[in-house]
């Protein structure tokens, strides 16, 4: 054993933590791993840019611009990230073949997305969530979706994710476990509406529609994703957190709480035990807004500790459906996705090691001064010791850079 392991394994059973249960718990949560950091959320089937509400910057070479390219790209990013991996995909990354351009959203089934699955199959990928892709399409019309006036619109929209929840089905069904189909639109206004209540009428109706065909609750999770405001969309949301946390309560089925969707001083971290009050599980998007909803690169910052605390403390590891979305492409993309992915990773092993029965028996006591030295304490335990023996046991090491940049040099740098 490491001697620094050794260390710090002594100092942490000082405190009552047991870093070894800490590492072979972290071993068996999945993160769920979006498949759009690799180009830049563009997808396969649409205009060859994303669009409505959603944007990235930069422009760093070698963005994977199909599927063997993208494939290649998750499969580097994946070795390089320790723990199990579930593979997030959009509808848009629709593998079509010979149908590219005859077939719609609203007509996708489950054969476009078999390559995906024996993908998923041939490298031990723990499992495919899905999402509807109500964007970067010619049906989003004045920025609405399933909230538009115009029928014929919601019906190709709500075609669209009643064929999301059957291909999710599939997904389950090969790959033996749940697939999470979070339904996010970015229907809204840029300046202030004439009549806010109608579209949230619409899109109550349209969600009411979808969900009443009939999908196996045992093997799809239905989420829906809110949001404070989007890009061109500053005055108006229709699918704001009201709207989505009284749906979700009524109609049985999951909130997903994107953390750069709420306003800047709010925290995800907070409302998790307040939800698990609630729901049997909850999704989440972990992202990090530098003064909005940018989706920078995840970084091990405070506010992702303590999503990871509560996580943890709340004993909510099966109930708390981790995902990443976060989109940069102004560095490189495989160290992007590895780094984001890391961070979930430290957060998720920082709360472990901490005895948060201990803690909150301080709490009931009334003795917040001890709360307080204590809590402290634990910022300056040696972690960095026990991170390190997680990743040797997974097989990555510490430093991914240089391999990030063979791979750029070898593959990344060749592309067109
Ligand atoms: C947009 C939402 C949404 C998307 C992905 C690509 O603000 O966060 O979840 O980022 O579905
Ligand atoms: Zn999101």
């Amino acid at each position: 054993m490491n001697k620094s392991y050794q260390l710090a394994m002594e100092e942490y059973a000082r405190l009552g933590v047991n870093t070894e249960r800490a590492i072979s718990t972290l071993m068996n949560v999945p993160v769920s791993v979006h498949c759009w950091q690799g180009d830049d959320v563009v997808g396969f089937d649409g205009g060859g840019k994303a669009s409505g509400g959603i944007q990235t910057t930069g422009h760093y070479p070698g963005v994977a611009t199909n599927f063997e390219q993208l494939k290649q790209d998750i499969l580097k990013a994946f070795s390089l990230m320790p723990g199990k991996k579930r593979l997030n995909l959009h509808a848009s990354y629709a593998v079509l073949g010979d149908d590219a351009g005859k077939v719609d959203r609203d007509r996708y089934t489950a054969k476009y997305f078999a390559p995906w699955v024996d993908f998923a199959k041939q490298n031990g990928i723990d499992g495919i969530d899905f999402n509807p892709t109500l964007f970067s399409h010619k049906n989003v019309k004045d920025g609405l979706t399933l909230s538009s006036p115009d029928e014929s619109i919601r019906r190709f929209w709500r075609d669209h994710v009643k064929s999301s929840l059957k291909i999710a089905e599939y997904l389950a069904t090969e790959l033996n476990t749940y697939s999470l189909v979070n339904i996010w639109i970015p229907d809204g206004f840029k300046d202030v509406p004439a009549d806010r209540l109608s579209p949230r009428k619409r899109l109550k109706a349209s969600l009411d529609e979808i969900l009443s065909t009939p999908y196996d609750k045992n093997k799809v999770i239905v989420a829906v994703e809110s949001k404070v405001f989007g890009i061109g969309v500053e005055s108006y949301t229709v699918g704001s957190n009201e709207f989505y946390q009284i749906y979700a309560a009524k109609n049985n089925v999951c909130c997903l709480l994107d953390n750069g969707h709420y306003h800047p001083t709010e925290v995800v971290s907070d409302k998790i035990p307040a939800l698990l009050t609630f729901y049997d599980k909850l999704a989440l998007h972990v992202t990090r807004g530098v003064r909005w909803d940018s989706d920078h690169v995840v970084l091990f910052e405070d506010e992702l500790k303590e999503i990871a605390k509560e996580i943890v403390r709340c004993g909510a590891l099966d109930k708390v459906l981790i995902g990443l979305d976060y989109f940069d492409a102004s560095i490189n993309r495989i160290s992007a996705w590895v780094t984001g992915q890391r961070s979930m990773q430290k957060a998720l092993l920082f709360a472990l090691l901490i005895d948060h029965e201990a803690l909150a028996a301080l709490q009931d006591k009334g003795d917040f001064t001890q709360l307080m030295v204590k809590q402290e304490e634990y910022k300056t335990m040696p972690f960095g010791a026990v991170w390190r023996e997680f990743l040797s046991r997974c097989d990555v090491e510490e430093d991914y850079y240089a391999q990030v940049k063979s791979y750029e040099d070898q593959v990344l740098s060749k592309r067109k």
